[in-house]
């Protein structure tokens, strides 16, 4: 696809098309939210396990970062300004293990997705709690969702409760159906049957691992 505006072609990415609406897609139903309950864990390969209350997590200091949304689904929009946690923030407060290289994000209801922990620790990463200026609203993630900008947004997972660190790449719940384990959007990784057998084999052996733990 071409675009007539220069500016805008360089950031939309093959096979995609610009919106400016906000389409919802979720698996599923939006969950609900009880502060009293709501929890982030930072567990797995780490020296110790890291929880923080909905009120702590508020008492973390914030940033805001704008970046572009890439959906799988083809849509692309752009210029999004996303206020919340720095990833960075977290992953400063907790002591992870050596071996630990990939990271299993956790969400409610039940919605899992796995990235390199060099792309979660990006400096654009966070977890939002606002969007372009407004509370994010419940179907969007509300209110508190990882938003990872350089993979596409299947990675940003909403919802988000908590980050499990690993020294294997088991899929999560989209990998585990069709979608790709890295999902650059600028290489269109979209589907796994593109991955290469070396990354298809890993995804096997990780998944089996895991499970017998
Ligand atoms: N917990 C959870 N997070 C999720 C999903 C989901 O079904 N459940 N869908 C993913 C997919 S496939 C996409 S494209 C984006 C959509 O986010 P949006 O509804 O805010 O546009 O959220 C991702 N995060
Ligand atoms: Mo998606």
């Amino acid at each position: 696809m071409t675009h007539a505006d220069p500016a805008l072609a360089g950031r939309i990415p093959p096979g995609q098309t610009r919106t400016t609406k906000w389409p919802v897609l979720t698996y599923g139903r939006t969950p609900p939210f009880d502060p009293a309950r709501w929890t982030f864990r930072c567990f797995g390969l780490v020296e110790r396990e890291v929880v923080w209350t909905w009120e702590e997590l508020l008492r973390l200091p914030r940033v805001t970062r704008t970046s572009d949304v890439h959906c799988v689904t083809r849509w692309s929009r752009l210029d999004n300004r996303w206020e919340g946690v720095g990833v960075h923030e977290l992953l400063a407060r907790v002591t992870i293990l050596p071996g630990a290289k990939f990271v299993m994000v956790h969400a409610d209801p039940d919605y899992t997705t796995n990235l390199a922990l060099e792309d979660l620790a990006d400096d654009d990463a966070l977890l939002a709690l606002r969007h372009d200026g407004r509370d994010l609203e419940p179907d969007h993630g509300g209110p508190c969702r990882l938003v990872v900008p350089k993979l596409y947004f299947w990675k940003s997972a909403k919802w988000v409760r908590g980050f499990e660190f690993l020294d294997v790449d088991p899929p999560g719940f989209w990998e585990q159906n069709g979608y790709h384990m890295h999902a650059d959007p600028w290489k269109e990784e979209r589907y796994s049957d593109q991955e290469t057998r070396a990354m298809q084999t890993m995804r096997a052996e990780a998944a089996r691992k895991l499970r017998d733990r």
